[in-house]
């Protein structure tokens, strides 16, 4: 399976969309359900990656039928559900991606169709080029992984470890034996299934990197910009001796 390589934003922000761009992510993926990213900033991040090779992926606030629409009609390359639990739930996650007669998206002239001038080719593609990953991020979702990969239209899994560890009562503890263990059996269950296995490494070590990949994930999502502005000034402050 193609390894796809990204990063996470929480700041709407074009500038930071373009510096992240420039590091040839392959996604760089807007985080709707915890930060203040509306729709009109994805949309703006849209428009900036335009020309770029880095795709437009959102993680929409929840699973509901307009939140997933919106991003796609924006032109989302990929959506990324958060809180995937069961069978049904991802049911429900492919028909508000895929337009009929699989799914219920709707059809319309949008910024994803460049307002109709496209909007042939992109409705006859869009189901099939689309990618949507359920986020597993709780003990449910993973006693349930087959059944949710089994799904026709799911294209993988994502794993959120710091909902995760909160389900098995170890909130953040990510790095935890029984974490590892739900993850290694979501990438077993993955390959099994022939599904794309993706991760969240919210900080970035290359131990976290090397364990994710002999696991077999082949969807990581590298940090996020918040996360790369603490570093760094957590860092100048260290060097200037203030921490
Ligand atoms: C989690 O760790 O729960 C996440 O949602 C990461 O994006
Ligand atoms: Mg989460």
């Amino acid at each position: 399976m193609k390894e796809m390589i990204g990063t996470w934003m929480q700041i709407a922000n074009n500038d930071i969309t373009r510096i992240l761009s420039n590091k040839k992510f392959d996604f760089i993926c807007a985080d709707m359900e915890h930060s203040s990213f509306c729709i009109k900033d994805f949309s703006d991040m849209v428009h900036t990656l335009q020309g770029s090779t880095t795709k437009p992926f959102a993680r929409v606030e929840s699973n509901e039928e307009m939140a997933i629409r919106k991003v796609l009609d924006m032109g989302a390359e990929g959506i990324i559900v958060p809180l995937v639990n069961n069978k049904e739930q991802a049911e429900k996650a492919v028909s508000f991606c895929q337009y009929p007669p699989e799914g219920k998206r709707g059809f319309a002239f949008c910024q994803a169709n460049d307002y109709g001038d496209r909007f042939d080719e992109y409705a006859k593609n869009a189901n099939r080029d689309i990618l949507l990953l359920l986020m597993i991020e709780s003990k449910q979702a993973v006693d349930n992984i087959e059944d949710i990969l089994s799904v026709k239209g799911v294209d993988g899994v994502f794993i959120g470890p710091y909902d995760m560890s909160g389900s098995y009562g170890i909130t953040g503890q990510i790095d935890h034996d029984i974490i590892k263990e739900a993850i290694k059996r979501v990438a077993i269950a993955c390959k099994k299934y022939q599904k794309m296995a993706g991760i969240h490494i919210v900080t970035v070590t290359e131990e976290k990197v090397k364990f994710a990949k002999e696991q077999g994930f082949t969807f990581l999502a590298l940090g996020m910009d918040t996360v790369f502005i603490n570093e760094g000034a957590d860092n100048a402050a260290r060097i200037a001796g203030r921490k």
